[in-house]
């Protein structure tokens, strides 16, 4: 195989969005409020205060959107589902819409040609089940088991791949020890109870979904990060390996192996936490077999021994000396080839898709009235090469996924970072398609003519 075209045939060229960054219409329709609307409407939350009460304004424009995906020639289309426009209140199915928006996207997407692939969570908690604990109460993975059941009856027919939630670790961690996204928490022990609730939700999907006998195919998403000792020393290795215990095997272990990592379990608990809303079944449950694992890849981390609270300091990706992205993580595409290497290695042959990646830019209009970020493109490429290089590794590699469709809500960065292939001009909501959209249609061309020319080639 050589780079840049020959990816196998049915490897799956894609491009990803999420609800709440990119929906807007947040009281349309019985929509019910979730905790990112409580959060962003919080003053100090976000950037300049900045909401997804609007976004892209996607759930009113998404016919031109579909355009732009259908223009772009990919073969897949990932989005989530907006939890409370289907539960408005956790509980209560919605009388006066929700599903019906989704159903009509998936039915459009398909007589294109293109695969829905469906988060359920990214990260858009209904505020009532927030109101009840959110992730940190147990009957939540009940309530989650249930809106996955409701949207599979739906939607289970003529949906491939599911994808539970999106990126739990920041979910768990981000939302609930660090108090960056929502809901705001900081305390360790409702992070590793929100963790664990997050696993056993997703336990609890994949099973309700196999009962339901859909005829997708199952899976989550982890964003994962390739995890490097500042030096050769005992002590940065050592670092880096616990802080890797913190960010991937928290998940991936209790997901593949049925258990949490000892040494991250025992690091915890020094820290105070307990481990004490594990029950009799839960890891099981949570190991139930998924039919593919998501890798959402953006940085690597580089790390050093510290007195912190849990030993390891991580480095700002502008320390590494390599290129930064427009918000400053470090470009790294052998990080990309190294993860996917090593998970196959550590976890086994589960199919892997790349879900997200993609890079901030700091795009600006041209005179021209383009958008010409070469940065994002050579980015691109060079994570593309990554990716084929694991391929070439033997890595069970499916597909690709690129972050992100159009410039969107960017969490508590608000709308400043841009990673959109296509720009997004708020104030007009007019979309304008980036050099890397036009990048990005012609690779995959190009790997379809290169697959076409193959077929037609006689076999010796
Ligand atoms: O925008 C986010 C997305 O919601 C989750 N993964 C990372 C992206 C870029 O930060």
């Amino acid at each position: 195989m050589s780079f840049p075209s020959d990816f196998p045939a049915g490897f799956v060229w894609g491009v990803a969005t999420a609800a709440y960054q990119i929906e807007g219409a947040v009281a349309d329709d019985g929509r019910g409020e979730s905790i990112w609307d409580r959060f962003s409407h919080t003053p100090g939350r976000t950037a300049n205060g900045d909401t997804g009460d609007v976004a892209c304004d996607h759930y009113h424009r998404w016919p031109e959107d579909l355009e732009l995906i259908g223009n772009l020639g990919v073969a897949a289309y990932r989005f989530s589902i907006a939890w409370p426009r289907i539960l408005p209140d956790g509980v209560t199915p919605n009388r006066h819409g929700g599903l019906p928006f989704y159903e009509r996207l998936v039915d459009r997407l398909l007589e294109r040609g293109i695969d829905p692939v469906v988060t359920l969570n990214h990260w858009d908690l209904p505020q009532a089940l927030q109101d009840r604990g959110g992730w940190t109460s147990r009957d939540t993975v009940e309530r989650f088991a249930d809106y996955a059941a409701t949207v599979f009856r739906s939607l289970g027919d003529r949906v491939r791949l599911w994808i539970t939630h999106n990126e739990p670790w920041m979910v768990a961690f981000i939302g609930h020890y660090r108090g960056v996204h929502a809901p705001g928490l900081v305390d360790l022990q409702a992070a590793l109870r929100a963790a664990h609730h997050l696993l056993l939700s997703h336990g609890a999907a994949v099973r309700a979904f196999r009962a339901l006998g859909a005829a997708g195919e199952i899976g989550i998403t982890l964003n994962l990060f390739p995890t490097y000792p500042v030096s050769e020393s005992d002590a940065d290795r050592e670092a880096a390996a616990a802080s890797a215990g913190y960010t991937n095997r928290w998940f991936l272990d209790p997901i593949f192996r049925q258990a949490y990592p000892a040494d991250t379990v025992s690091r915890f608990e020094r820290c105070g936490a307990t481990m004490d809303f594990v029950e009799d079944g839960d890891l099981p449950l949570i190991a139930s077999p998924i039919d593919f694992l998501g890798v959402n890849y953006y940085s690597p981390r580089r790390v050093s021994a510290s007195g912190d609270e849990f030993g390891w300091h991580v480095q700002p990706g502008t320390a590494s000396g390599r290129p930064t992205t427009a918000i400053g993580g470090e470009i790294y595409p052998d990080g990309l080839t190294g993860l996917l290497v090593g998970l196959q290695r550590d976890y086994g042959s589960v199919p892997l898709y790349v879900t997200e990646n993609g890079a901030a830019v700091d795009d600006q209009i041209g005179p021209d009235g383009g958008v010409h970020d070469e940065a994002r493109i050579d980015f691109l490429e060079r994570h593309f090469a990554a990716a084929h290089r694991a391929l070439q590794l033997g890595v069970d590699l499916r597909g690709y996924f690129v972050w992100s469709l159009m410039d969107n809500f960017e969490w508590a960065m608000g709308y400043g970072p841009r990673l959109g292939l296509t720009y997004v001009d708020y104030a007009t909501q007019r979309r304008i398609p980036k050099d890397s959209f036009a990048f990005y249609r012609r690779f995959i061309a190009g790997t379809r003519e290169r697959l076409a020319r193959d077929a037609r080639r006689p076999s010796p």
